[in-house]
């Protein structure tokens, strides 16, 4: 593809130049490659998580006596498993060369963090085998770690999907780009109280803003609407994830 050409900025204004970090010119390739590799759509949904919020809030005590803060990010690991187990076609990377689809029969999520040095995507193993306090402490360790630039690179390994939440910052939706090789990576952004009608009144309802982008190889939008569609379901009713 025809490179940017740059102009001489200081016929502008002042400018100065420094090197970029590894770090930012290891993700600008991985970013490049996969928007020139992956045919991306973006599948949106609003899970009403009223219930789940007021479940969340009654274990706060519980979480600062285990020394845990529970945020909403372990309950969407937990739906994601389920949602990646009940539609394996999401669980899958694709080899071109051989014309295969690779199949994963683990469920290890990756979680992006933004940190100081920029983004890094540590990964949760087996997600689908642990609980919610488990999931809460691991990905606050695993987050605290890459802050700190101690994660070792197989906790960067082996993920078959991955969650980038800016619920804890702002807006109301983005496109993120999937985390090739993987073939899906679900956004989350804020949670804001919205009118639902219920029928008869309009009700005022948690409601969370999912972004499921996806390689359309892989998956079809049909798949996809049902992945969102049972994502909502499984945080409407998080009863449902026992099941
Ligand atoms: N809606 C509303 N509030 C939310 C929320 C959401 N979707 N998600 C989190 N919050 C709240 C949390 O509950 C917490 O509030 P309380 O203290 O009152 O409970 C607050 O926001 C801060 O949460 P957090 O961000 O510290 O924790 P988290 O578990 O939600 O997220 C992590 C952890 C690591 C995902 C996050 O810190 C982070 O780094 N996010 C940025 C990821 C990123 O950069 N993605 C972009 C990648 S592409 O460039």
């Amino acid at each position: 593809i025809p490179g940017v050409k740059l102009p001489d900025f200081s016929q502008f204004g002042e400018v100065r130049r420094e090197p970029m970090s590894r770090m930012m010119s290891v993700t600008a390739v991985n970013m490049q490659r996969s928007w020139l590799n992956v045919p991306h759509v973006t599948q949106f949904e609003d899970a009403d998580i009223t219930d789940m919020e007021a479940f969340r809030q009654s274990q706060k005590a519980a979480g600062e006596k285990k020394g845990v803060k529970i945020t909403p990010l372990p309950f969407i690991l937990k739906a994601c498993a389920a949602a990646l187990a009940e539609l394996p076609q999401f669980n899958v990377s694709l080899d071109m060369e051989r014309k295969e689809v690779v199949r994963k029969q683990y469920i290890h999520i990756g979680i992006a963090v933004d940190t100081p040095n920029g983004l890094m995507v540590p990964v949760i193993r087996d997600v689908d085998q642990k609980g919610l306090w488990e999931l809460a402490e691991e990905s606050a360790e695993l987050a605290q770690k890459a802050r700190d630039r101690q994660l070792k690179p197989a906790e960067m390994q082996g993920a078959c999907f991955t969650i980038t939440s800016l619920g804890g910052i702002g807006g109301t939706a983005f496109t993120p780009i999937v985390n090739t090789p993987e073939v899906a990576i679900l956004g989350v952004s804020k949670a804001s109280m919205q009118p639902v009608w219920d029928g008869s009144e309009f009700q005022p309802r948690l409601m969370l803003p999912l972004s499921l982008s996806y390689d359309h190889r892989a998956v079809n939008g049909a798949d996809a609407a049902r992945f969102t569609a049972l994502l909502g379901q499984l945080l409407g009713d998080i009863r449902t994830l026992l099941l």
